[in-house]
């Protein structure tokens, strides 16, 4: 089988609706289909100041909502990224694959150290860690939203870099960012990105709200001006987030929607949009609640999942130990 790699970082108590469209499904999808491996980031969310206790828990809460939206562990090595050492040692080697501009032009580097008073020198080289995420497992494809697309370019430019000084070492993987679902808006800004570190959860909706507050948050999603339902990301941004989510939760066309909405107004809209996300997201949040009720058992999960990426992650740090010149 290909293999695929990707992670989500354990910087929030519940994941949101971007995560999920634009890659938890895509990871459930790909599971199938191939050797897949999906990783909660706890390593590169302490690039920003985490609470230990406070990380602990939401990496856990992290791993279950993993699995409560439809990875099946016995199909998906699901692990946590600080069990496999492999990742922050081929990190370093890999920092030391990059130049100071390369890391200083990365528009997430930009963004973030303009928010943090404290602009720690991990949330520079954060792309170098997640570069050494993808390479040593040697995935044909990496599937993310289009803020990674960046950073996607950099593991390529990196792993061909490497390889061309010291022989094939590692497959130079592809990025798989879907066109439509790539990047979901915020519900209040749907100008800006739904994010975790927005500080108003009110445009954001949460794998582990409430069914109500869900309900709540589609009615108030900011639409445009005029009335007509149609895909018009420029014109109507609102409106045409609101679609996509439809669409990437029933998997119907948004084609298929808009014309389903002819002269209706968006209050239709939204109510049955309400309804397709309530009807998605309770089960997600009720079977992610029963599994933090067994804590051990998750935990013998990620266990067993990181002793099997740890055996593939060495035997490609080896390799890369040697040819650099590690005795
Ligand atoms: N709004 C989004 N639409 C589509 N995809 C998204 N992703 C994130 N937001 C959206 C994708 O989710 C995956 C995991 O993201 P992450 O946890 O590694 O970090 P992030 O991109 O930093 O997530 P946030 O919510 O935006 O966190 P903050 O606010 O801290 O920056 C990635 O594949 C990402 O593309």
């Amino acid at each position: 089988l290909p293999r695929t790699v990707s992670g989500i970082q354990a910087t929030s108590d519940s994941l949101h609706l971007g995560n999920y469209i634009g890659a938890l499904q895509q990871f459930v999808t790909h599971q199938e289909s191939h050797d897949a491996f999906y990783f909660i980031a706890n390593m590169h969310a302490i690039t920003v100041e985490q609470d230990p206790h406070e990380l602990r828990e939401r990496t856990l809460r992290t791993a279950a909502q993993f699995i409560a939206a439809g990875l099946d562990p016995e199909k998906s090595t699901i692990f946590v990224q600080s069990q496999v050492p492999a990742h922050p040692r081929l990190s370093w080697v890999l920092e030391c694959t990059t130049s100071m501009g390369e890391a200083t032009r990365m528009t997430q580097f930009k963004d973030k150290s303009a928010k943090q008073g404290h602009v720690s020198l991990g949330l520079l080289t954060y792309p170098a860690l997640m570069a050494a995420d993808i390479l040593l497992y040697n995935p044909q494809m990496v599937p993310v939203g289009e803020d990674q697309r960046q950073h996607l370019e950099l593991t390529r430019n990196l792993a061909e870099r490497f390889n061309h000084r010291f022989g094939q070492t590692f497959v130079v993987p592809e990025a798989q960012i879907l066109k439509t679902t790539a990047k979901i808006y915020d519900l209040q800004n749907p100008e800006a990105k739904m994010s975790k570190s927005l500080p108003s959860p009110a445009g954001r909706i949460d794998l582990l709200d409430e069914p109500k507050a869900l309900t709540k948050k589609i009615k108030s999603a900011v639409t445009d001006d005029g009335t007509e339902i149609r895909y018009d990301p420029e014109e109507k941004p609102g409106v045409s987030n609101l679609l996509t989510v439809y669409s990437s939760l029933t998997g119907r066309p948004i084609d298929d929607i808009v014309a389903d909405y002819e002269g209706k107004m968006y209050g239709h809209l939204k109510v049955d949009l309400a309804e397709v996300v309530v009807e998605t997201l309770a089960p997600i949040r009720e079977r992610t609640l029963e599994l933090l009720e067994d804590r051990a058992q998750l935990q013998a999960i990620l266990d067993r999942a990181a002793e099997k990426a740890n055996g593939i992650a060495e035997v490609t740090l080896r390799e890369v130990y040697d040819k650099v010149g590690f005795i």
